[in-house]
């Protein structure tokens, strides 16, 4: 299949690149490096030595014997290259990861919101309205996140994939109605995220566009089956403030000795998925796409969810870290229990790589491989919430 991977130099964009051209896929990577650049102006470094991107497509294309194309396109503002390689490829498949992903960098400046909005919204309608003006019944699916049904609305219930019961009142009885989760994002970045389902949802429906939500939870992990046949495939680790998230954060913390950095209580429960599944579940969602009219399917993209303190405890437990509480730099809840229906993608076949495999390797094989490229006064979270 013609796949475009639009993010394809990212976390998660990078390994899924590779294994979708590993299975035979001829793949195309759209990125304008703009992760790259943020980096640069943060004054930051993955963890992991990432080569640049023609390096990492010559690597892979040596390896493999696989080729990958790379276009250096800014989605959101791009429109008409974006319609050019639209009808000069005509993609089948086109999977959609590239937006600004920090919660903390959308809450850092008003730079940083608008830009966030600006990229986000722009990115995805951009995509949408190119689909129908170059008539491309190609499948798009969407990296959305779980911070869209906000984390724990509905108490021990589980979170639904996307889609609600509910029962309107009206004078001439009850009418059941399925509709879209209430939205209730925590963060500009969150609110993006709302804002892209409501788009998937119009276009779906005046246009029938095929679309595929993935509501994806916190990805922990480095490596996959493909980045890990050469060095110079090696997937971005990040740890700062801004774009470390908290379990990668928690694993680079304890290979240098770094106090935890929980966040207030840490009674915030989280999901969590392992970056080789987010790749697996890509795969599946590929081939198993909506038909032409139906609403956007929606899977909730996430294999477990856990406590932070819960997992600076366990990892505490195996290190000897010790742990910090520190008073909470974002507005949320000081805890909160999460419990999510991810019934789809095991029904498809997804086997998770639960936290129990992967903690110690990631630890020793990552952490500690490259802690000398840890810059310490990176690390703590300096994104507030709320200026006061
Ligand atoms: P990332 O920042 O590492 O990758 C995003 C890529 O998109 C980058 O390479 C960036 O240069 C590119 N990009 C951004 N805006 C672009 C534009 N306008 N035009 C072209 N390229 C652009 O992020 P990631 O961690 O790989 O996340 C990928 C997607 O998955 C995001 O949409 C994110 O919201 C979602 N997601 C990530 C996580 C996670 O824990 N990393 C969890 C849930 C959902
Ligand atoms: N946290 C700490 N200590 C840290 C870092 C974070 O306690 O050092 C806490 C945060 O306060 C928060 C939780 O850990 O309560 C998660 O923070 P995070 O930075 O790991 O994750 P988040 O900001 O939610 O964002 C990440 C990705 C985003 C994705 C989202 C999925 O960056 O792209 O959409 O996870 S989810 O969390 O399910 O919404």
């Amino acid at each position: 299949m013609k796949i475009f991977v639009l993010g394809g130099d990212g976390f998660c964009g990078w390994p899924t690149a590779l294994h979708l051209s590993e299975i035979g896929h001829d793949v195309t990577i759209v990125d304008n490096l703009s992760r790259r650049k943020i980096d640069i102006t943060l004054e930051v470094q993955s963890l992991t030595p990432i080569t640049p991107i023609s390096q990492r497509i010559d690597t892979w294309r040596k390896i493999s014997g696989k080729k990958i194309k790379y276009i250096n396109l800014d989605i959101s503002k791009e429109y008409v290259r974006l319609i050019d390689i639209f009808n000069k490829y005509r993609p089948e498949a086109i999977i959609h990861f590239a937006e600004q992903r920090s919660a903390p960098y959308s809450m850092k400046f008003p730079s940083t919101k608008r830009y966030t909005v600006n990229n986000n919204v722009n990115a995805t309608h951009n995509l949408l309205c190119a689909l129908v003006e170059c008539n491309l019944n190609a499948h798009v699916v969407h990296l959305g996140s779980m911070g869209v049904y906000g984390y724990g609305w509905s108490g021990s219930t589980p979170i639904p994939e996307g889609y609600i019961s509910v029962k309107v009142e009206t004078p001439e009885g009850e009418i059941p109605r399925e509709i879209l989760h209430p939205a209730n994002p925590g963060s500009v970045y969150h609110m993006t995220k709302t804002l892209d389902q409501l788009m998937f949802a119009f276009y779906t429906k005046n246009d029938n566009i095929r679309v595929t939500d993935l509501h994806q939870g916190i990805v922990w992990g480095t490596q996959t089956e493909e980045t890990s046949r050469d060095e110079k495939l090696i997937n971005r680790f990040d740890y700062d403030g801004d774009y470390g998230t908290v379990l990668n954060r928690f694993l680079m913390q304890a290979a240098i000795g770094y106090p935890l950095t929980v966040h207030g209580s840490g009674g915030q429960t989280r999901a969590f998925i392992h970056i080789r599944d987010t790749v697996k579940c890509i795969e599946i969602a590929i081939n198993n796409p909506p038909k032409k009219g139906e609403r956007p399917q929606i899977f909730n993209q996430m294999t477990e969810t856990h406590k932070i303190k819960e997992l600076a405890q366990l990892i505490s437990k195996l290190t000897g870290s010790k742990i910090e509480y520190l008073s909470n730099p974002r507005k949320e809840a000081d805890k909160n229990d999460l419990v999510v229906d991810n019934a789809q993608f095991l029904a498809l076949g997804l086997k998770p790589t639960t936290l129990s495999e992967g903690l110690m390797e990631e630890v020793e094989d990552i952490a500690k491989k490259y802690l000398d490229r840890i810059d310490k006064t990176k690390i703590p979270a300096r994104s507030l919430w709320v200026k006061s």
